[in-house]
């Protein structure tokens, strides 16, 4: 196998690491509660084999790698696999890449034309007792959650029509039903949305497809009681581009945002389009509820343009990422007024990874979770992650608007996004698993998982689980209580 680049997507706390393992019995300083019984699923993209071509955009498509830190009697363990994506699969055959640049299919080799390119690297998807990993790109990978197996490309039993599934769902805390959406679900730069929801039992209920006003990054979106949410962001797709060997995503900031907004168990064409402002971008959404006046509030982490920084570039825009504004910002809009418009307020700090109770989901909510950067920190943050620069604050946010909390980390560390465990007893609010780097020099890194007292993350880890092994950054996580996996199938 030949080197990886000197290139940001492999350096650092980027740098690959390949192996997979199984480490049970960790060291552990403090006690780790009696609340916290289960797994922490995480998704870590990690690219096998180094690229043919050049692409900026490569921390994107690293192959998925998923990882569970299974706690259990106040021990813990870690485990990494691949999955298996019909794409690792062929690589690792060939012994180096086939794959071109990020979501660019014409970029491949000829012998993988046709193949399903997904890499399978955002989110652990826990519902119904399934545990899938997805990425927007294309359908998810099922994974046994006990063994980390792949169990091979997921589409609900042959009932799934998109070619792709987001790895933002939403499941109601009182329906048990999980809501999703894939864009491009009709092919490669298509407009197509569609729009899916699935019972209890995991099996598709419905499945309605939609346009977009046109063909955007869709990462994230929302559900209240009532209402599906559908966010657009001026960053598009032009399938002539892509012809061309070129980016999937240029990022216009002269274009309008937009919100889509349907009655949950309506019919697609029942959909109403609200105007946001130009150019703003956002990857995530924190939550969205009705008021009792029957408006609906859309809260997410909002920012000047799109945060990526190879998607700025490739666009041409000249805004380094220290000069990207950004804010919490609520969306209000009223689903059965007559204006037209998003009305924006400002209800908390630029910051991204928010977290939830799942129990609040689509609920109107009294606090929450949310990575930032320190503004006090002093010297440079740590180098790693998709935008070259990694979170070192945790903050609980309080919804009524009074002082957050604050967990800031030294220098030299940062957090990757945290999960949220309920707590039993009422009054308490749970806990929070979060994987904590520390850099010990040029290229060396240490890791442990912390647990923090979710109603009080200023006081630090309750409990910090040493990892004996190198971790690449962690994209997305989802917390499996030990019950929940005991019922899965
Ligand atoms: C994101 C992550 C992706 C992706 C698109 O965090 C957006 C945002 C890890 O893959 O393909
Ligand atoms: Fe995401």
């Amino acid at each position: 196998m030949g080197a990886f680049p000197q290139q940001p997507n492999y350096l650092g706390l980027n740098s690959p690491q390949g192996e997979e393992y199984s480490l049970a019995d960790l060291a552990v300083e403090g006690t780790i509660p009696a609340e916290v019984e289960g797994v922490f699923f995480r998704a870590v993209p990690n690219p096998a084999y180094p690229p043919f071509l050049e692409d900026s955009a490569a921390f994107l498509s690293a192959d998925g790698m998923i990882s569970a830190v299974r706690f259990a009697g106040g021990r813990a363990s870690i485990e990494l696999r691949w999955v298996q994506t019909a794409r690792h699969k062929a690589e690792t055959a060939a012994g180096e890449a086939l794959f071109g640049k990020y979501r660019n299919p014409f970029t491949d080799k000829p012998e993988v034309r046709g193949l399903d390119r997904t890499v399978a690297n955002t989110t652990p998807v826990w519902h119904a007792g399934h545990l899938l990993m997805c990425k927007e790109d294309g359908r998810p990978y099922r994974i046994n959650p006990r063994t980390l197996e792949t169990l091979g490309s997921y589409d609900f039993g042959g009932a799934l029509r998109s070619e792709t599934m987001t790895a933002h769902v939403r499941v109601d805390p009182a329906s048990g039903e999980m809501f999703f959406y894939g864009y491009e679900a009709s092919g490669l730069a298509s407009k197509t949305i569609s729009y899916g929801i699935v019972g209890p039992d995991g099996k598709l209920k419905s499945e309605q497809w939609f346009d977009a006003p046109y063909c955007a990054m869709m990462h994230d979106f929302t559900i209240t009681e009532n209402y599906a949410l559908f966010p657009i962001y001026p960053t598009i797709c032009e399938l002539d581009r892509l012809k061309d060997g070129g980016e999937h995503w240029i990022h216009h900031q002269e274009l309008d945002s937009w919100l889509g907004i349907v009655p949950r168990y309506g019919d697609v064409s029942e959909l109403r389009w609200f105007k946001g402002p130009k150019g703003v971008s956002c990857y995530h959404m924190m939550n969205a509820f009705e008021d009792e006046a029957g408006l609906v509030h859309f809260d997410q982490c909002l920012s000047d343009s799109n945060a990526f920084p190879f998607i700025r570039k490739a666009s041409g825009i000249a805004l380094e990422q220290w000069e990207l504004g950004g804010r919490l910002a609520r969306w209000t809009i009223d689903p059965k007024g007559t204006a037209d418009t998003v009305t924006e307020t400002v209800i908390g700090p630029p910051g991204d990874f928010p977290v939830i109770p799942a129990a609040r989901q689509g609920r109107p909510y009294d606090h929450a979770w949310l990575l930032t950067m320190n503004p006090e920190r002093r010297g440079p943050p740590v180098f790693g992650g998709p935008v070259d620069a990694m979170f070192d604050l945790l903050l609980r946010l309080d919804m009524a608007g009074g002082p957050p909390q604050a967990l800031a980390l030294d220098p030299g560390m940062c957090f990757n996004e945290p999960v949220h465990v309920p707590a039993r007893e009422a009054g308490h609010e749970g806990w929070l698993i979060t994987v904590v780097d520390r850099q010990t020099g040029p290229d060396s890194f240490e890791h442990e998982c912390w647990i923090v007292d979710a109603g009080n993350v200023a006081a630090g880890p309750v409990a910090r689980v040493k990892i004996p092994h190198r971790l690449r950054p962690q994209v997305h996580g989802w917390w499996v209580s030990a019950q929940q996996l005991a019922s899965a199938a």
